[in-house]
């Protein structure tokens, strides 16, 4: 970043304040916040062993609660010995063992319920499984699944017996898969045959065996889960089905007690550089966030159905379906499949189905969905709809009120929740019940959580609304220990500035007069126009906020006079414009930029398509985008993407 701070424009003027009905049931309170603040400050570690202790089932006590001495890679609770699996499962079991645990329904239509002693039993018979197939304690395991009730049962059985999974999303190419399994030295894969998505068997143990036969030196076996039944090959030797593997296994398994440092998991994501890290999360630390979370931002409680749609090969399927809701005796429900089969009605037929009561999905899902107009959640029952979530990036005004007037009707709090890979759970995110909400804003750091905005020598941005690096300048619980053998990759990224003091979460944001955050995008999606800082989403939110964009992508590319120049990516609504249409819908987008922000935010190119590259997680390859902005060779890997095609287009060659 230059010594110019990031100028940020955005201006969102709408608060909405909590409904005296919410309050008066909400799990938190906004006395019990101030008690908590104020022992933060006052005594930052205490009010960290006290949450750990209220909400932990501990095997061992602990009696310390930080240890710095190895900084960056603080410990939390170090001396303490817990199971994860223990604290979502059999916790619950005298209270809660006939209570639905999951419901899950598949793509095809097929729905299963798992109770809490259910789910204790499937997890505890496949801890065995895995055991027989010599898998132990700190044993990296890669688990290679649809989005299907197993996945969970996986990742909870791993944690069971102290082994360390490393979900790849089932969307990854084979080639993404066997580098994960060689950084990770994974000992066995777990799969399925196929996952059920967009009407058509998701090929995964193919892309096991072209990964295998490309070379994984460490993998010793494959589990395979049936879940298609289109026919796959085994492999003698190699290959185990699911369903033979727990035959004969009994269904009870003593959990492992490990120390609260040990590793949970690592979970594979993009940096900078083209090699993805291996973030390394701990045990207790990172379920205790996961916990508090669940209950305090998404309120959870006994009577509600909770739906997250991410998928578990993200962090946020770890935190908010796999391990969070499970450790508060949640019900939730499980989708395998696409949004939009049969039909864009998909996900609002199953709220209405399963009378799902808090729902957590991302922006790029609503502005897809909102494409379809309202009749089609209209004509589904939402009404036990109570909150609802966002994640993954900022979401622009235009589709927070949607969210808000036809899926919320109007009562339901949204939780604008920023968080990273790396925090393991929310962060900045709003209390619902206490925070009044600005569209756009993921508004104030949690309890504990000591967010600011700084400039580039770590001090505080005095100004509101002058932009500046996101940093925690606290350690706290859930962060990431480090990036799986690349110590020094771990301490260059994140404590690269302030002398290491600062956690630098890579994002830039700023905070407005009322103490609200803002978050512009990554460091390294800033632009610098004729010496104006702009926030990249400022742009792309002015965009989508005109009726015929759906979608809007800004980069920057290196411009003689300006220092850069502006090109947005845009998809519209209806068809693709193109010749004369397209260039009249250029000068209409420039003039309204012009006119939402100001000239100097006019885009100097616009290239439409019919979709955006994006990353199997929804998130926009900017990178991508930023080569063909400046014309040049395309080098990535575009294997992954839903729609390759999009590409030429963006390149102006279709
Ligand atoms: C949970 C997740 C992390 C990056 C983060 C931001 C962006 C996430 C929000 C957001 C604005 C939000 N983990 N981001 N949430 N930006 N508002 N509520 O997405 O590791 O995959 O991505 O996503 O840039 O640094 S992640």
């Amino acid at each position: 970043m230059s010594n110019n701070n990031i100028q940020s424009i955005l201006q969102e003027t709408r608060i909405f304040e909590p409904s005296d009905e919410f309050i008066a049931q909400a799990n938190i309170k906004a006395t019990d916040v101030a008690l908590m603040k104020q022992k933060a400050e006052e005594d930052y570690t205490g009010f960290w062993g006290d949450l750990a202790k209220e909400h932990i089932d501990w095997q061992t006590p602990f009696t310390t609660i930080l240890d710095d001495s190895k900084a960056p890679h603080y410990q939390w609770f170090s001396d303490g010995r817990l199971n994860v699996s223990y604290n979502c499962l059999d916790r619950h079991i005298a209270d809660k063992g006939d209570k639905t645990a999951i419901i899950f329904e598949g793509e095809p239509g097929d729905i299963r319920k798992i109770s809490y002693k259910e789910l204790l039993a499937d997890v505890s018979q496949f801890a065995n499984a895995l055991k027989a197939q010599g898998v132990g304690k700190g044993d990296r395991v890669i688990i290679y699944l649809p989005m299907v009730a197993e996945g969970v049962v996986a990742m909870q059985a791993c944690a069971r017996i102290g082994a360390i999974h490393s979900v790849v999303f089932g969307g990854f190419s084979a080639e993404a898969l066997k580098d994960r399994a060689n950084d990770a030295e994974a000992k066995i894969i777990i799969t399925a045959d196929g996952g059920n998505r967009g009407g058509k068997p998701v090929e995964l143990k193919k892309a096991v065996d072209a990964a295998l036969d490309a070379g994984c030196p460490s993998v010793e076996k494959v589990i395979v889960l049936q879940r298609t039944n289109h026919g796959v090959d085994m492999q003698e030797g190699r290959d185990i089905w699911w369903h033979d593997a727990i035959n004969g296994q009994s269904t009870e398994c003593e959990p492992e007690w490990v120390d609260a440092e040990h590793p949970l998991f690592l979970l594979y994501t993009s940096g900078s550089t083209g090699k993805p890290k291996g973030i390394q999360h701990s045990s207790a630390g990172y379920l205790l966030q996961a916990i508090i979370t669940n209950k305090w931002v998404f309120d959870q409680k006994a009577s509600d159905t909770f739906w997250c749609t991410a998928d578990i090969g993200w962090i946020t399927g770890h935190t908010y379906v796999a391990y969070g809701p499970l450790a508060l005796g949640t019900t939730q429900l499980i989708y395998e499949g696409a949004p939009t089969v049969p039909d864009s009605g998909r996900f609002w037929k199953i709220c209405q189905d399963h009378q799902v009561s808090i729902f957590y999905t991302a922006p790029t899902a609503i502005r897809a969905l909102m494409r379809f107009g309202d009749d089609v959640p209209n004509s589904y029952d939402l009404s036990k709809l109570r909150l609802l979530g966002t994640v993954g990036e900022p979401i622009n005004p235009e589709a927070w009120m949607w969210y808000h007037n036809v899926i919320g009707q109007e009562k339901c709090p949204i939780m604008d929740t920023w968080w990273q890979t790396e925090t393991g759970g929310h962060m900045i995110a709003p209390l619902p019940g206490i925070t009044a909400l600005k569209p756009g804003s993921c508004t104030h750091a949690l309890p504990g959580i000591i967010a600011d905005v700084v400039d580039k020598e770590g001090n505080s941005i005095e100004n509101a609304n002058e932009g500046g690096f996101l940093v925690i300048k606290k350690p706290f619980p859930s962060m990431l220990r480090t990036i799986w053998n690349d110590d020094s990759r771990y301490a260059e990224t994140y404590w690269p500035m302030f002398d290491g003091k600062y956690y630098l979460a890579g994002d830039s944001a700023y905070i407005d007069e009322d103490g609200y955050f803002w978050i512009m995008g990554r460091i390294d999606d800033v632009l610098n126009v004729s010496g104006h800082r702009l926030g990249t989403m400022e742009v792309e939110s002015a965009l989508v906020a005109h009726p015929s964009v759906t979608e809007a992508a800004v980069v920057g590319k290196p411009h003689e006079v300006k220092g850069e120049a502006i090109v947005a990516f845009i998809t519209c609504k209806g068809d693709r414009p193109t010749g004369d249409k397209a260039d009249k819908m250029i000068e209409e987008l420039r003039a309204w930029v012009a006119k939402e922000i100001g000239p100097i935010a006019k885009p100097d190119d616009i290239r439409f398509a019919d979709g955006l590259p994006k990353t199997r997680s929804g998130k926009i390859m900017r990178r991508l985008l930023r080569a063909i902005a400046k014309g040049e060779e395309i080098t990535q890997d575009t294997s992954t993407l839903e729609n390759e095609a999009v590409v030429e287009q963006l390149q102006g060659k279709a």
